[in-house]
Protein backbone atom coordinates (compact mmCIF):
# COMPACT_ATOMS: atom_id res chain seq x y z
CA UNK A 1 0.00 0.00 0.00
CA UNK A 2 1.62 3.71 -1.02
CA UNK A 3 0.93 6.65 1.17
CA UNK A 4 -1.65 9.29 -0.64
CA UNK A 5 -4.63 10.81 0.51
CA UNK A 6 -6.84 7.61 0.61
CA UNK A 7 -4.56 5.64 2.51
CA UNK A 8 -3.51 8.53 5.03
CA UNK A 9 -5.65 7.37 7.32
CA UNK A 10 -3.85 3.55 8.00
CA UNK A 11 -0.51 6.23 8.96
CA UNK A 12 -0.24 6.85 12.75
CA UNK A 13 -2.30 9.72 13.97
CA UNK A 14 0.43 11.59 15.05
CA UNK A 15 2.37 11.75 12.14
CA UNK A 16 -0.63 13.19 9.64
CA UNK A 17 -0.10 16.33 8.15
CA UNK A 18 -0.14 19.62 10.30
CA UNK A 19 -1.99 21.34 7.12
CA UNK A 20 -3.66 19.78 3.88
CA UNK A 21 -3.68 18.19 1.77
CA UNK A 22 -7.58 19.17 2.01
CA UNK A 23 -8.09 22.85 1.96
CA UNK A 24 -5.11 23.89 0.69
CA UNK A 25 -4.93 27.23 -2.08
CA UNK A 26 -1.38 27.87 -3.76
CA UNK A 27 0.43 30.98 -2.43
CA UNK A 28 3.84 30.02 -2.77
CA UNK A 29 5.88 28.43 -5.58
CA UNK A 30 8.76 26.68 -4.79
CA UNK A 31 11.59 26.51 -7.54
CA UNK A 32 14.29 23.68 -7.27
CA UNK A 33 12.18 21.19 -5.57
CA UNK A 34 15.27 18.81 -4.04
CA UNK A 35 15.10 17.34 -1.05
CA UNK A 36 16.46 20.46 0.99
CA UNK A 37 13.04 22.15 0.65
CA UNK A 38 11.12 19.42 1.08
CA UNK A 39 12.27 18.65 4.26
CA UNK A 40 13.34 22.40 5.24
CA UNK A 41 10.69 25.32 3.72
CA UNK A 42 7.79 23.14 3.17
CA UNK A 43 8.08 22.14 6.23
CA UNK A 44 8.38 25.44 7.78
CA UNK A 45 5.35 26.74 5.60
CA UNK A 46 3.49 23.54 6.54
CA UNK A 47 3.64 24.55 10.65
CA UNK A 48 2.88 28.00 10.24
CA UNK A 49 -0.12 27.27 9.60
CA UNK A 50 -1.88 29.17 6.83
CA UNK A 51 -4.34 27.40 4.61
CA UNK A 52 -3.84 30.45 1.93
CA UNK A 53 -0.01 28.96 1.50
CA UNK A 54 -0.09 25.75 -0.29
CA UNK A 55 3.29 24.90 -2.26
CA UNK A 56 3.57 24.43 -5.84
CA UNK A 57 6.99 22.61 -6.35
CA UNK A 58 8.66 23.16 -9.78
CA UNK A 59 10.82 20.45 -10.68
CA UNK A 60 14.30 22.55 -12.26
CA UNK A 61 16.39 19.81 -13.41
CA UNK A 62 15.10 16.21 -12.96
CA UNK A 63 11.38 14.74 -12.86
CA UNK A 64 12.41 12.09 -10.50
CA UNK A 65 10.85 14.17 -7.84
CA UNK A 66 7.68 14.93 -9.52
CA UNK A 67 7.27 10.78 -10.60
CA UNK A 68 7.97 9.85 -6.74
CA UNK A 69 5.04 12.42 -5.67
CA UNK A 70 2.39 12.06 -7.89
CA UNK A 71 1.14 8.71 -7.04
CA UNK A 72 1.25 9.73 -3.35
CA UNK A 73 -1.14 12.91 -4.15
CA UNK A 74 2.54 15.15 -3.29
CA UNK A 75 2.28 13.03 0.29
CA UNK A 76 5.88 12.32 1.55
CA UNK A 77 7.62 12.10 4.89
CA UNK A 78 10.45 13.47 6.73
CA UNK A 79 12.17 11.04 8.80
CA UNK A 80 14.47 12.93 11.50
CA UNK A 81 16.92 11.21 12.99
CA UNK A 82 19.30 11.65 15.91
CA UNK A 83 21.76 8.03 16.61
CA UNK A 84 18.98 5.94 17.54
CA UNK A 85 16.01 7.88 18.04
CA UNK A 86 13.64 8.43 15.11
CA UNK A 87 10.45 10.51 14.38
CA UNK A 88 8.61 10.61 11.21
CA UNK A 89 5.81 13.19 9.79
CA UNK A 90 4.13 13.24 6.60
CA UNK A 91 3.53 16.66 5.23
CA UNK A 92 1.23 17.96 3.04
CA UNK A 93 1.64 21.32 2.02
CA UNK A 94 2.26 20.53 -1.53
CA UNK A 95 -0.55 21.14 -3.33
CA UNK A 96 1.28 20.46 -6.86
CA UNK A 97 4.31 19.37 -8.53
CA UNK A 98 5.35 20.73 -11.64
CA UNK A 99 7.80 20.90 -14.53
CA UNK A 100 9.29 24.93 -15.01
CA UNK A 101 7.07 25.33 -17.85
CA UNK A 102 4.06 25.38 -15.81
CA UNK A 103 5.94 26.76 -12.84
CA UNK A 104 6.59 29.73 -14.93
CA UNK A 105 2.61 29.85 -15.68
CA UNK A 106 1.96 29.12 -11.92
CA UNK A 107 4.19 32.20 -11.05
CA UNK A 108 1.49 34.75 -13.15
CA UNK A 109 -1.31 33.37 -10.34
CA UNK A 110 -2.55 36.14 -8.32
CA UNK A 111 -3.10 34.11 -5.49
CA UNK A 112 0.68 33.02 -5.45
CA UNK A 113 2.39 35.64 -2.91
CA UNK A 114 5.72 34.48 -2.53
CA UNK A 115 8.46 32.60 -4.68
CA UNK A 116 10.95 30.72 -2.95
CA UNK A 117 14.00 29.35 -4.49
CA UNK A 118 16.25 26.41 -3.94
CA UNK A 119 18.67 26.13 -7.27
CA UNK A 120 22.39 25.53 -5.60
CA UNK A 121 25.10 28.21 -5.82
CA UNK A 122 26.15 27.45 -9.36
CA UNK A 123 22.35 27.52 -10.15
CA UNK A 124 22.49 30.79 -10.28
CA UNK A 125 25.20 31.36 -12.80
CA UNK A 126 26.67 34.28 -11.42
CA UNK A 127 30.63 34.99 -10.77
CA UNK A 128 31.31 33.92 -7.48
CA UNK A 129 34.03 37.09 -7.09
CA UNK A 130 31.78 39.70 -8.70
CA UNK A 131 27.68 38.63 -8.27
CA UNK A 132 27.46 38.90 -11.65
CA UNK A 133 25.85 37.04 -14.32
CA UNK A 134 28.06 35.11 -16.70
CA UNK A 135 26.53 36.42 -19.94
CA UNK A 136 28.97 34.56 -21.96
CA UNK A 137 27.84 30.86 -20.00
CA UNK A 138 26.28 29.37 -23.15
CA UNK A 139 23.02 28.51 -20.90
CA UNK A 140 22.71 32.24 -20.00
CA UNK A 141 23.61 33.11 -23.52
CA UNK A 142 21.05 30.96 -25.08
CA UNK A 143 17.96 31.94 -22.74
CA UNK A 144 18.56 35.69 -23.41
CA UNK A 145 18.08 34.73 -26.67
CA UNK A 146 15.18 33.71 -26.46
CA UNK A 147 14.27 30.33 -26.51
CA UNK A 148 11.96 28.56 -23.54
CA UNK A 149 14.72 29.61 -20.68
CA UNK A 150 16.24 26.52 -18.66
CA UNK A 151 18.39 28.98 -16.31
CA UNK A 152 17.06 29.52 -13.01
CA UNK A 153 17.41 33.19 -13.24
CA UNK A 154 15.92 32.77 -17.03
CA UNK A 155 12.78 31.49 -15.85
CA UNK A 156 12.00 33.56 -13.22
CA UNK A 157 12.06 36.04 -15.26
CA UNK A 158 9.65 34.62 -17.64
CA UNK A 159 7.48 34.56 -14.63
CA UNK A 160 7.73 37.67 -13.74
CA UNK A 161 6.96 38.64 -17.46
CA UNK A 162 4.17 36.66 -17.83
CA UNK A 163 2.85 37.95 -13.89
CA UNK A 164 2.90 41.63 -15.21
CA UNK A 165 1.50 40.35 -18.05
CA UNK A 166 -1.62 39.15 -16.38
CA UNK A 167 -1.70 42.28 -14.20
CA UNK A 168 -1.57 39.64 -11.28
CA UNK A 169 0.63 41.94 -8.79
CA UNK A 170 3.91 42.54 -6.52
CA UNK A 171 5.20 39.48 -5.38
CA UNK A 172 8.18 38.19 -3.35
CA UNK A 173 10.95 36.04 -4.70
CA UNK A 174 13.18 34.57 -1.78
CA UNK A 175 16.39 33.11 -2.21
CA UNK A 176 16.89 29.90 0.24
CA UNK A 177 20.52 28.84 -1.37
CA UNK A 178 24.02 29.18 0.90
CA UNK A 179 24.93 32.60 -0.23
CA UNK A 180 25.68 35.78 1.68
CA UNK A 181 23.02 38.35 1.09
CA UNK A 182 21.29 36.19 -1.76
CA UNK A 183 18.62 38.50 -2.08
CA UNK A 184 20.44 41.24 -3.10
CA UNK A 185 22.36 39.09 -5.30
CA UNK A 186 19.31 37.44 -7.04
CA UNK A 187 17.74 41.14 -7.62
CA UNK A 188 21.11 42.08 -9.12
CA UNK A 189 20.90 39.13 -11.62
CA UNK A 190 17.29 39.32 -12.55
CA UNK A 191 18.28 43.06 -13.31
CA UNK A 192 21.18 42.24 -15.22
CA UNK A 193 18.96 39.73 -16.92
CA UNK A 194 16.36 41.78 -18.06
CA UNK A 195 18.81 44.62 -19.70
CA UNK A 196 20.81 42.34 -21.63
CA UNK A 197 17.39 41.05 -22.82
CA UNK A 198 16.95 44.64 -23.76
CA UNK A 199 13.13 44.21 -21.08
CA UNK A 200 14.28 47.75 -19.80
CA UNK A 201 10.43 48.40 -19.15
CA UNK A 202 10.17 44.82 -17.15
CA UNK A 203 12.73 45.87 -14.78
CA UNK A 204 10.80 49.14 -14.71
CA UNK A 205 8.00 46.56 -13.25
CA UNK A 206 9.85 44.56 -11.20
CA UNK A 207 11.64 47.39 -9.43
CA UNK A 208 8.87 48.58 -7.50
CA UNK A 209 6.91 45.48 -7.64
CA UNK A 210 9.07 42.36 -6.40
CA UNK A 211 10.77 42.18 -3.34
CA UNK A 212 14.01 39.75 -2.84
CA UNK A 213 14.84 39.48 0.67
CA UNK A 214 17.15 36.94 1.60
CA UNK A 215 17.55 34.46 4.17
CA UNK A 216 19.30 32.37 6.09
CA UNK A 217 18.52 28.24 6.09
CA UNK A 218 19.65 25.45 8.04
CA UNK A 219 18.96 21.50 8.10
CA UNK A 220 21.35 18.75 6.79
CA UNK A 221 19.46 17.11 4.79
CA UNK A 222 21.70 14.48 2.61
CA UNK A 223 20.01 13.48 -0.52
CA UNK A 224 17.66 10.41 0.30
CA UNK A 225 18.43 6.96 0.38
CA UNK A 226 16.87 3.46 0.16
CA UNK A 227 17.26 3.28 3.31
CA UNK A 228 15.64 6.44 4.54
CA UNK A 229 12.45 5.15 2.76
CA UNK A 230 12.33 1.87 3.97
CA UNK A 231 12.70 3.08 7.25
CA UNK A 232 9.85 5.39 6.54
CA UNK A 233 7.73 3.23 4.94
CA UNK A 234 7.93 1.14 8.29
CA UNK A 235 7.41 3.70 10.92
CA UNK A 236 4.13 5.04 8.40
CA UNK A 237 2.73 1.32 8.19
CA UNK A 238 2.40 2.41 4.15
CA UNK A 239 4.93 2.50 1.61
CA UNK A 240 6.89 6.33 0.96
CA UNK A 241 8.64 6.48 -1.68
CA UNK A 242 9.33 10.41 -1.69
CA UNK A 243 10.69 10.03 2.06
CA UNK A 244 13.52 12.11 3.11
CA UNK A 245 16.38 11.43 6.17
CA UNK A 246 17.18 14.62 8.41
CA UNK A 247 18.09 15.96 11.42
CA UNK A 248 15.92 17.08 14.17
CA UNK A 249 17.96 20.38 14.08
CA UNK A 250 16.57 23.09 11.57
CA UNK A 251 16.57 26.89 11.70
CA UNK A 252 15.23 29.43 9.08
CA UNK A 253 16.39 33.25 9.12
CA UNK A 254 13.90 35.80 7.08
CA UNK A 255 14.44 39.28 6.49
CA UNK A 256 11.62 41.05 6.59
CA UNK A 257 10.96 42.70 3.69
CA UNK A 258 7.46 41.10 1.40
CA UNK A 259 5.59 42.61 -1.25
CA UNK A 260 2.22 40.65 -0.95
CA UNK A 261 2.61 39.41 2.29
CA UNK A 262 3.86 35.71 3.36
CA UNK A 263 2.97 32.72 5.83
CA UNK A 264 3.09 33.50 9.50
CA UNK A 265 6.53 31.49 9.67
CA UNK A 266 7.50 32.88 12.99
CA UNK A 267 4.59 30.53 14.51
CA UNK A 268 7.03 27.59 12.83
CA UNK A 269 10.08 28.94 14.96
CA UNK A 270 11.19 31.09 12.02
CA UNK A 271 13.06 34.06 12.67
CA UNK A 272 11.98 36.97 11.08
CA UNK A 273 14.15 39.59 11.25
CA UNK A 274 15.28 43.47 9.29
CA UNK A 275 18.99 42.15 9.30
CA UNK A 276 19.80 38.19 8.84
CA UNK A 277 23.57 38.77 7.47
CA UNK A 278 24.77 38.47 10.65
CA UNK A 279 23.02 34.74 10.68
CA UNK A 280 23.83 34.09 6.98
CA UNK A 281 27.88 34.86 7.89
CA UNK A 282 27.68 32.91 10.95
CA UNK A 283 26.15 29.54 9.15
CA UNK A 284 28.35 29.83 6.27
CA UNK A 285 31.18 30.41 8.04
CA UNK A 286 30.74 28.44 10.51
CA UNK A 287 28.99 25.52 9.52
CA UNK A 288 28.97 25.34 5.72
CA UNK A 289 32.77 26.44 6.56
CA UNK A 290 33.71 23.48 8.45
CA UNK A 291 31.72 20.68 6.26
CA UNK A 292 33.62 21.80 3.60
CA UNK A 293 36.41 21.54 5.46
CA UNK A 294 36.26 18.16 6.60
CA UNK A 295 34.43 17.17 3.37
CA UNK A 296 37.86 17.87 1.43
CA UNK A 297 40.50 16.31 4.14
CA UNK A 298 38.07 13.37 4.65
CA UNK A 299 37.78 12.58 0.79
CA UNK A 300 41.41 12.38 0.97
CA UNK A 301 41.51 10.35 3.30
CA UNK A 302 38.77 8.01 1.53
CA UNK A 303 36.04 8.76 3.95
CA UNK A 304 32.65 8.44 2.53
CA UNK A 305 30.29 10.30 5.17
CA UNK A 306 30.79 13.57 7.46
CA UNK A 307 30.33 10.95 10.86
CA UNK A 308 32.67 8.93 9.84
CA UNK A 309 35.14 11.85 9.63
CA UNK A 310 34.04 13.19 13.16
CA UNK A 311 34.62 9.68 14.57
CA UNK A 312 38.62 10.31 13.66
CA UNK A 313 40.11 12.98 16.79
CA UNK A 314 42.23 14.44 14.77
CA UNK A 315 39.64 15.55 12.54
CA UNK A 316 37.33 17.07 15.24
CA UNK A 317 40.43 19.01 16.33
CA UNK A 318 41.19 20.37 13.00
CA UNK A 319 37.31 21.57 13.03
CA UNK A 320 37.46 22.39 16.68
CA UNK A 321 40.42 24.85 16.17
CA UNK A 322 38.75 26.14 12.88
CA UNK A 323 35.89 27.67 14.28
CA UNK A 324 37.47 29.07 17.33
CA UNK A 325 40.55 30.39 15.68
CA UNK A 326 39.85 31.21 12.65
CA UNK A 327 35.60 31.42 11.73
CA UNK A 328 34.91 32.88 14.86
CA UNK A 329 36.96 35.95 15.17
CA UNK A 330 35.81 36.77 11.84
CA UNK A 331 31.86 37.11 13.09
CA UNK A 332 30.19 39.24 15.32
CA UNK A 333 27.41 37.12 16.52
CA UNK A 334 23.74 37.53 15.83
CA UNK A 335 21.66 38.78 19.10
CA UNK A 336 21.67 35.91 21.85
CA UNK A 337 24.16 33.87 19.83
CA UNK A 338 27.10 32.69 21.73
CA UNK A 339 29.32 31.58 18.89
CA UNK A 340 31.04 28.92 21.26
CA UNK A 341 27.88 27.32 21.98
CA UNK A 342 27.21 27.69 18.42
CA UNK A 343 30.14 25.81 17.15
CA UNK A 344 29.54 22.98 19.86
CA UNK A 345 26.19 22.57 19.15
CA UNK A 346 27.18 22.30 15.51
CA UNK A 347 30.09 19.72 16.26
CA UNK A 348 27.31 17.22 17.58
CA UNK A 349 25.09 17.77 14.86
CA UNK A 350 27.85 17.03 12.48
CA UNK A 351 28.53 13.59 14.36
CA UNK A 352 25.32 12.64 14.09
CA UNK A 353 26.04 8.64 13.35
CA UNK A 354 22.39 8.39 11.79
CA UNK A 355 22.58 10.95 8.99
CA UNK A 356 25.25 9.44 6.85
CA UNK A 357 25.69 12.62 5.14
CA UNK A 358 27.72 11.87 2.14
CA UNK A 359 31.34 13.46 1.91
CA UNK A 360 30.90 13.87 -2.09
CA UNK A 361 27.90 15.93 -2.06
CA UNK A 362 29.44 18.81 0.27
CA UNK A 363 32.77 18.39 -1.50
CA UNK A 364 30.96 19.39 -5.06
CA UNK A 365 30.84 22.80 -6.53
CA UNK A 366 33.82 23.70 -4.69
CA UNK A 367 34.49 26.90 -6.86
CA UNK A 368 30.54 28.42 -5.67
CA UNK A 369 31.63 26.92 -1.92
CA UNK A 370 34.44 28.08 -0.87
CA UNK A 371 34.04 31.58 -1.95
CA UNK A 372 31.13 31.99 0.62
CA UNK A 373 33.32 29.82 3.34
CA UNK A 374 36.74 29.99 3.47
CA UNK A 375 38.26 32.37 1.40
CA UNK A 376 36.29 35.64 3.17
CA UNK A 377 37.80 33.93 6.16
CA UNK A 378 41.33 33.77 5.23
CA UNK A 379 40.52 37.40 3.98
CA UNK A 380 38.87 38.50 7.24
CA UNK A 381 41.77 37.07 9.05
CA UNK A 382 44.53 38.75 6.98
CA UNK A 383 43.01 42.00 7.25
CA UNK A 384 43.62 41.67 10.86
CA UNK A 385 47.32 41.13 10.45
CA UNK A 386 46.27 37.23 11.59
CA UNK A 387 47.03 33.79 9.51
CA UNK A 388 43.75 31.56 9.13
CA UNK A 389 45.71 28.16 9.30
CA UNK A 390 42.75 26.07 9.23
CA UNK A 391 40.51 27.56 6.79
CA UNK A 392 43.48 27.44 4.23
CA UNK A 393 44.29 23.90 4.77
CA UNK A 394 40.39 23.47 4.01
CA UNK A 395 41.32 25.48 0.95
CA UNK A 396 44.80 23.78 0.59
CA UNK A 397 42.38 20.25 0.83
CA UNK A 398 40.26 21.28 -2.07
CA UNK A 399 43.15 22.19 -4.41
CA UNK A 400 44.23 18.87 -3.62
CA UNK A 401 41.11 16.64 -4.60
CA UNK A 402 40.28 18.71 -7.62
CA UNK A 403 44.25 18.60 -8.94
CA UNK A 404 45.18 15.68 -8.38
CA UNK A 405 42.17 13.67 -9.06
CA UNK A 406 43.08 10.81 -6.21
CA UNK A 407 42.72 10.08 -2.95
CA UNK A 408 45.69 9.43 -0.86
CA UNK A 409 45.60 5.67 -1.18
CA UNK A 410 45.94 6.46 -4.65
CA UNK A 411 41.83 5.67 -5.68
CA UNK A 412 40.24 8.21 -8.33
CA UNK A 413 38.60 10.73 -6.95
CA UNK A 414 35.89 12.65 -8.53
CA UNK A 415 34.57 15.80 -7.38
CA UNK A 416 31.91 17.31 -9.31
CA UNK A 417 32.30 21.02 -10.17
CA UNK A 418 31.12 23.17 -12.91
CA UNK A 419 35.03 23.83 -13.51
CA UNK A 420 36.05 20.59 -13.20
CA UNK A 421 37.92 20.02 -16.31
CA UNK A 422 40.27 23.52 -15.51
CA UNK A 423 40.60 22.22 -12.10
CA UNK A 424 42.44 18.90 -13.07
CA UNK A 425 46.49 19.19 -13.47
CA UNK A 426 47.57 16.11 -11.89
CA UNK A 427 51.33 16.76 -12.82
CA UNK A 428 51.66 20.03 -10.73
CA UNK A 429 53.53 20.52 -8.23
CA UNK A 430 52.04 22.36 -5.04
CA UNK A 431 53.77 26.02 -6.20
CA UNK A 432 51.93 25.60 -9.74
CA UNK A 433 48.31 24.40 -8.33
CA UNK A 434 48.57 27.34 -5.81
CA UNK A 435 48.88 29.93 -8.33
CA UNK A 436 46.87 28.31 -11.18
CA UNK A 437 44.11 27.96 -8.86
CA UNK A 438 44.67 30.95 -6.31
CA UNK A 439 43.14 33.36 -9.00
CA UNK A 440 42.42 36.90 -7.46
CA UNK A 441 43.18 35.73 -3.87
CA UNK A 442 45.05 37.94 -1.69
CA UNK A 443 48.82 37.12 -2.16
CA UNK A 444 49.32 36.94 1.74
CA UNK A 445 47.98 33.34 2.03
CA UNK A 446 50.03 32.34 -0.32
CA UNK A 447 52.90 30.24 1.53
CA UNK A 448 50.41 28.92 3.31
CA UNK A 449 48.21 27.17 1.10
CA UNK A 450 51.24 25.87 -0.59
CA UNK A 451 52.54 24.78 2.57
CA UNK A 452 49.56 22.97 3.54
CA UNK A 453 49.38 21.51 0.25
CA UNK A 454 53.15 20.35 0.10
CA UNK A 455 52.23 18.60 3.44
CA UNK A 456 49.41 17.39 2.01
CA UNK A 457 50.72 15.67 -1.06
CA UNK A 458 54.07 14.38 1.07
CA UNK A 459 52.10 12.97 4.11
CA UNK A 460 47.97 12.66 2.92
CA UNK A 461 45.46 14.26 5.19
CA UNK A 462 45.16 12.07 8.16
CA UNK A 463 48.70 12.51 8.84
CA UNK A 464 48.67 16.46 8.35
CA UNK A 465 45.80 16.63 10.74
CA UNK A 466 47.15 14.78 13.28
CA UNK A 467 50.22 16.50 13.34
CA UNK A 468 48.86 19.82 12.59
CA UNK A 469 46.58 18.91 15.59
CA UNK A 470 49.55 18.30 17.61
CA UNK A 471 51.50 21.61 17.15
CA UNK A 472 48.56 23.89 17.58
C1 LIG B 1 26.48 21.46 2.86
C2 LIG B 1 25.11 22.09 3.07
O1 LIG B 1 26.26 20.45 0.74
C3 LIG B 1 26.85 21.30 1.41
O2 LIG B 1 27.76 21.95 0.93
O3 LIG B 1 27.44 22.21 3.53
O4 LIG B 1 24.16 21.59 2.20
C4 LIG B 1 24.63 21.93 4.51
O5 LIG B 1 24.32 20.60 4.81
C5 LIG B 1 23.43 22.79 4.80
O6 LIG B 1 23.72 24.11 4.43
C6 LIG B 1 23.03 22.72 6.26
O7 LIG B 1 22.12 23.70 6.54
Amino acid sequence: MRLSRRTLSAVPEEARPALGPDGLRTGLVHLGLGAFHRAHQAVYTEDAGDPAFGVCGVTMRSMAAAEALAPQDHLYSVLERDGAHASIRVVGVLTAVVGPEVGIARIADPDVRVITMTVTEPGYRHDPATGRLRADDPEVAADLAGRPPVTAVGRLVAGLRARRAADAGPVTVMSCDNLVGGGRLLAGLVAEHCRLGREEDLLAWIEPNVAFPSSMVDRIVPAATAADRAAASRLLGVEDRAALGTEPFRQWVIEDRFAAGRPPWERAGAIVTPDVAPYETMKLRMLNGVHSLLAYLGALAGLRTVDQAMARPDLVEVARRYLEHDAAPTLTPPPGVDLADYGARLLTRLANPALRHPIAQIAADGTHKLPQRLLPVIRDRLAHGAEARWAALGVAAWMRCVAAGRADDGAPLTVADPSAERLRMPEAGPAEVVDRLMGREPAGSRALLVDWLFRLTADGALATARAAAREG
